[in-house]
């Protein structure tokens, strides 16, 4: 849904700060404000609160007290309220999708399929929540037996910066679907999106359902995932973190859906018309940045088109264009901090280290006007299957190439790695693509067209990538507990 941007970067207007919203407004956060900056210019663009445990504990107590009135919220009400969510995001994307843009250093133009799934989130279970309550009964000896769904109560959601508002959707549609608060602690790196989100809410829900503290993971983060009275916990982000969500969820016993990282196989049968394989390929390891959980980060290319594979996919490397992110023809522009960059670049020293071989890239590039940024070239690099940097997560515009002659042998190498997320195959044979997505460990598998992602199918990880599905019903299952209730008749006495 490409949509003609009129508003120009310079035209944006950021409130002064952005405190926690809680309870329907933007209060003053406890411990004062941090900056929120332009990932590749380093303008302060706004501050935005440091929320801390007195923060987490006033939205929390907030959602608490929104609960049984959102609970008790016919679900048509509730259904109709996520429609206009849905359509006032729609109303207002071209702001978000450049504040996003500005924000977290991604390429303004890879916006449009963010606000594209972001908005059919909200659609999706608006929808599909009036279909869930199906209502089971059946009669039992005596009496009868019914279930029903409930929603589980405050859930505390932690997201990460790379695509906030997808994040945002995914964690908040369905849990107030399901008729639960929430409780949304976005990341400290690129969360102004989502506090703009947060003031478009206020005018839409009842006071206390959404509520929203910006601030660090081991301040914020850490105060939600601790606070006794969430019933349910939410994380997207890195397995470390995530496993700390794992186990603070463990001492609660509270449900958690975890959704980590990823190293996708991308493999690459021998049979497939060679450019248009290259531009998929290319797509699959440079959109989002590479910064991306399903990124296709690992390309297996088979023995007898190798070598002409690497040669255009070199060429296509090349005529990528670098250049400032709010800039709509660049297709490659600026990580989200100095952290991130030389995290990547670090990844490529340890690559060489290693014995892999740099085909093409490996450099950060100087974008005029934005020094301040981390642009990575688009970096090709032939690796074994087992070395670190085909295994571990780079999280920035980089693959691996790994040549292969046996399929059994390319699954082999595709399934063996720490991650679960997704994986891509391209072939013209149906019936191979198929047969080889059955034996691959991963949740999602996408054949000839890497990031099609389709709301409304299950969406998360094998392995180490992660515990539960989201994007579809599934989710709503994960923010619901079911209850039987059996009547029995008093019988006649005798
Ligand atoms: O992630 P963190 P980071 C991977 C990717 C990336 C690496 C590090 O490989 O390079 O993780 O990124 C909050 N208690 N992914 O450091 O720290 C934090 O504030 C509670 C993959 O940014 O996991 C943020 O809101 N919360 C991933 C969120 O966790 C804590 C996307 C994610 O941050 C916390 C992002 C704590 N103790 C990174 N510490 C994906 N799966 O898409 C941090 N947080």
């Amino acid at each position: 849904m490409e949509t003609t941007i009129q508003i120009k970067p310079s035209e944006i207007k950021f409130d002064e700060k952005y405190g926690p919203f809680i309870n329907g407004e933007m209060v003053e956060p406890v411990n004062g404000y941090i900056d929120a900056v332009n990932a590749a210019t380093g303008e302060v663009l706004s501050k935005i609160g440091r929320g801390g445990k007195e923060d987490i504990d006033r939205a929390v107590k907030a959602a608490r007290e929104a609960f049984p009135g959102w609970a008790n919220t016919p679900i048509e009400q509730r259904s109709a309220l996520l429609s206009k969510i849905a359509d006032v995001i729609e109303e207002n994307q071209e702001r978000l999708k450049l504040i996003e843009c500005m924000d977290t250093g991604r390429a303004l133009h890879e916006f449009d399929l963010d606000y594209q799934l972001v908005i059919s989130q909200f659609r999706y279970f608006a929808s599909a929540i009036i279909t869930y309550y199906e209502g089971a009964s059946r009669p039992v000896q005596n009496g009868y037996l019914l279930t029903k769904k409930e929603p589980l109560g405050v859930c505390g959601q932690i997201i990460p910066w790379n695509v906030p508002m997808i994040m945002a959707a995914a964690k908040v549609a369905p849990a107030l679907a399901a008729g639960n608060t929430v409780v949304l602690k976005p990341a400290e790196d690129a969360c102004l999106s989502v506090m703009e989100f947060a003031k478009l809410l206020a005018d839409i829900l009842p006071k206390g359902v959404v509520n929203v503290v910006p601030g660090i993971g081991g301040e914020a983060g850490q105060a939600l995932i601790d606070h006794p009275d969430t019933d349910k916990l939410t994380f997207t982000g890195s397995v470390g973190v995530g496993r700390l969500v794992g186990r603070a969820a463990g001492d609660k016993i509270v449900p958690v859906t975890l959704e980590l990282g990823g190293k996708s196989a991308h493999i690459v049968f021998p049979d497939v018309d060679i450019d248009p394989a290259v531009e998929n390929a290319t797509l699959g390891y440079t959109f989002f940045n590479g910064e991306s959980c399903v990124l296709g980060s690992r390309l297996f290319i088979h023995d007898d088109i190798y070598d002409e594979f690497i040669e255009k996919l070199i060429d296509r490397a090349k005529e990528i264009k670098i250049g400032p992110p709010t800039d709509r023809s660049t297709r490659l522009a600026s990580l989200i901090n100095e952290k991130q960059g030389k995290r990547v670049l670090n990844y490529f020293e340890i690559a060489k280290n290693e014995g892999a071989k740099i085909l093409y890239g490996g450099n950060r590039v100087t974008v005029p006007g934005h020094e301040h940024g981390y642009f990575i070239e688009p970096t090709i690099i032939e690796a074994d299957h087992k070395m670190r940097i085909a295994q571990e997560e780079i999280f920035g515009p980089a693959v691996t190439v790994t040549r292969w002659k046996e399929v059994d042998e390319v699954i082999k190498m595709a399934n063996d790695v720490e991650f679960g997320l997704a994986a891509g195959i391209m072939t013209k044979d149906l019936e191979r693509a198929l047969d080889t997505a059955n034996k691959l460990e991963a949740g999602s598998v996408w054949i000839n067209q890497y990031f099609n992602f389709q709301t409304g199918a299950p969406f998360g990880g094998y392995k180490n990538s992660g515990v539960g599905r989201e994007h579809n019903k599934e989710a709503l299952d994960a923010y619901s507990q079911s209850k039987t209730i059996t009547a029995g008749f008093q019988l006649p006495q005798p």
